[in-house]
């Protein structure tokens, strides 16, 4: 019996590991060592699964690829007379939503709910709907009415799930590419230390994923996982792909006497989302005697009403300034993002979180991201959208997906507010890009320095390149409510 597992991120950067730990976990919990990972980024989904001939096949998918995940499931059906699963972000956060060309959704974490779900198909031969009730944190139709079971219980203490067994993984995902988290070429990989998040920021959904509490694997497990990674696949840089990786300063503190026990510091460079909130000389420090390079930060926004609202008042304006300064002083930089078009946000409050790219721009920040407010299902944003009848459980999902046709624009956006002078927001959203494209321009004149090879391989046609990435990365078209 064979299980095939699809991914569909495109990201050559950011392995699949959800997947590749629910591989892992089959085989250490059900003795079941014939899972397949596909991968959009190195194989050809429909030849691959023609030559594995899957007994199941599952696709994962974050909203923003579900209409993806839709057209590749009917081409799939069309083909192989096999159970189809969805599992992931974006059906684990609104089930509701389940299309019909799917069989079951997996809801949440995925391992042991697929444990049991392989095991039953593995007895049976297949999946009737009176033992599929049985199964918890699932979702399927019954007669055409949607049934949800009991939700799964988290796995507790999290090291139960084994370290990820990186074989699953096509091996591209270990030659060097260029780093998000460096901006050089590097043998990039990724670690998740933690599942959910102690904050509550409006945009974000770890709760509904992950449940209210935050579940850390030990620290001896982390050091095992970086060795592997050294040791194993070479790795140059490793990120910490948690939802909010450095939580505390304690945690910190306990990495890093582990990691110097064993030797291992400066050995790899690492990376990982920080808040601004937790900035200071201390915390700085502390990052870079880790190794750390260019922690991403949410600073969202640069206007206090705005951002109290987006971050539920975890973090403030002068937090945000104080981080950026802080971590050009100790010589890190920063990784900048920011979001526009909140609920009700004014011109005039954009204009706020403008001047803060600005400042993060002058302070020499290492990236700078923009987006626009997506309302992604199980946030308040979302909610928030359904009352306004932008969103439904059944909406056209290509309205939240990353591209534009014929435009490579990682944010299409849906506006929220009917009343926004598009025509201004527009000119306030096109500053900021000047700053983000300034800031990746350096960081490519830096790398084709270095690596000049490298650089034109990664880019290709250096003019296509820019003209596709940096002048016309910014041709919007909005979706803007009927007024
Ligand atoms: C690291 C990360 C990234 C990385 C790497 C992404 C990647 N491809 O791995 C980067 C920085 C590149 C990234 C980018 C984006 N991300 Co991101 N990212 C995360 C983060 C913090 C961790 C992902 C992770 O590794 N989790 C750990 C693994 C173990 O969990 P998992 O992948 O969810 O898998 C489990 C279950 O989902 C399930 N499962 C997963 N796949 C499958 C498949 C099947 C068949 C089954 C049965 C089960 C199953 O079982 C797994 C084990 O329990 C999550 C938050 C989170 N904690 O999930 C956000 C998150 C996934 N990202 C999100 C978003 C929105 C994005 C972007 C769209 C942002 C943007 N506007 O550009 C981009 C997309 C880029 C792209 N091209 O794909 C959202 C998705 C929301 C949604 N409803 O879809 C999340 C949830 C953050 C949030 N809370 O808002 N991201
Ligand atoms: S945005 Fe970051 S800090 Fe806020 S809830 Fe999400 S993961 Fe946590």
């Amino acid at each position: 019996m064979k299980l095939a597992l699809i991914s569909i991120s495109i990201d050559t950067t950011s392995p699949p590991l959800g997947i590749c730990s629910i591989a892992t976990y089959l085989e250490k919990y059900a003795d079941f060592k014939d899972t397949v990972i596909v991968d959009v980024n190195y194989d050809n989904i429909m030849e691959k699964l023609e030559k594995v001939k899957p007994d199941i096949i599952g696709i994962g998918a974050m909203t923003v690829y579900y209409p993806s995940a839709i057209s590749l499931a009917k081409k799939i059906k069309a083909k192989f007379d096999v159970p189809l699963l969805i599992g992931a972000n974006h059906i684990s956060t609104l089930p509701e939503s389940l299309d019909k060309i799917f069989d079951i959704a997996v809801i949440g974490e995925g391992e042991e709910t697929m444990r049991e779900l392989v095991e039953l198909y593995r007895e049976k031969r297949k999946y009737s709907i009176e033992d599929l009730k049985k199964v918890k944190g699932i979702a399927f139709y019954d007669n055409g009415k949607l049934i949800k079971t009991e939700p799964r219980p988290l796995i507790t203490p999290l090291d139960k799930i084994p370290i990820p067994n990186r074989d699953y993984l096509n091996k591209g995902c270990f030659k060097k590419a260029r780093s998000f988290g460096t901006g050089n070429f590097e043998v990039n990989y990724r670690i998740p230390t933690s599942r959910g998040c102690p904050y509550r920021c409006r945009f974000c959904s770890p709760t509904i994923m992950w449940g209210s509490s935050v579940r850390f694997h030990s620290i001896e497990r982390i050091v095992e996982e970086i060795k592997i990674g050294i040791n194993e696949y070479h790795a140059t840089y490793i990120a910490f792909s948690d939802d909010l990786f450095a939580v505390s300063k304690d945690r910190l503190k306990q990495l890093y006497a582990r990691l110097k026990e064993e030797n291992l510091l400066g050995k790899v460079k690492f990376g990982g989302s920080i808040r601004a909130n937790l900035v200071d000389d201390e915390f700085c420090i502390l990052l870079k005697k880790l190794g750390f390079l260019q922690p991403i930060t949410g600073y969202e926004s640069g206007n206090e009403e705005i951002l109290k609202y987006l971050k539920a008042g975890s973090v403030t304006v002068k937090d945000n300034y104080r981080a950026i300064k802080l971590l050009e002083k100790h010589k890190m930089g920063t990784r900048a993002s920011f979001i526009f078009g909140s609920p009700n946000e004014t011109l005039e409050q954009m204009r706020d979180t403008l001047k803060l790219i600005k400042f993060a721009y002058k302070h020499k920040a290492k990236f700078i991201y923009i987006y626009l407010l997506k309302p992604f299902p199980g946030t308040e944003v979302w909610e928030i959208a359904k009352k306004r009848n932008l969103v439904s459980n059944h909406m056209d999902w290509e309205t939240l997906t990353l591209f534009i046709e014929g435009v490579n624009d990682m944010n299409r956006p849906l506006m929220l507010d009917k009343d926004i002078d598009i025509e201004e927001f527009k000119k306030i959203h096109d500053k900021a890009l000047l700053y983000s494209r300034l800031v990746s321009m350096k960081r490519l004149l830096r790398a084709f320095i270095r690596h000049p090879i490298w650089t034109i391989k990664g880019i290709g046609n250096p003019f296509i390149y820019i003209r596709k990435n940096l002048i016309h990365a910014n041709t919007l078209k909005f979706v803007k409510p009927e007024k």
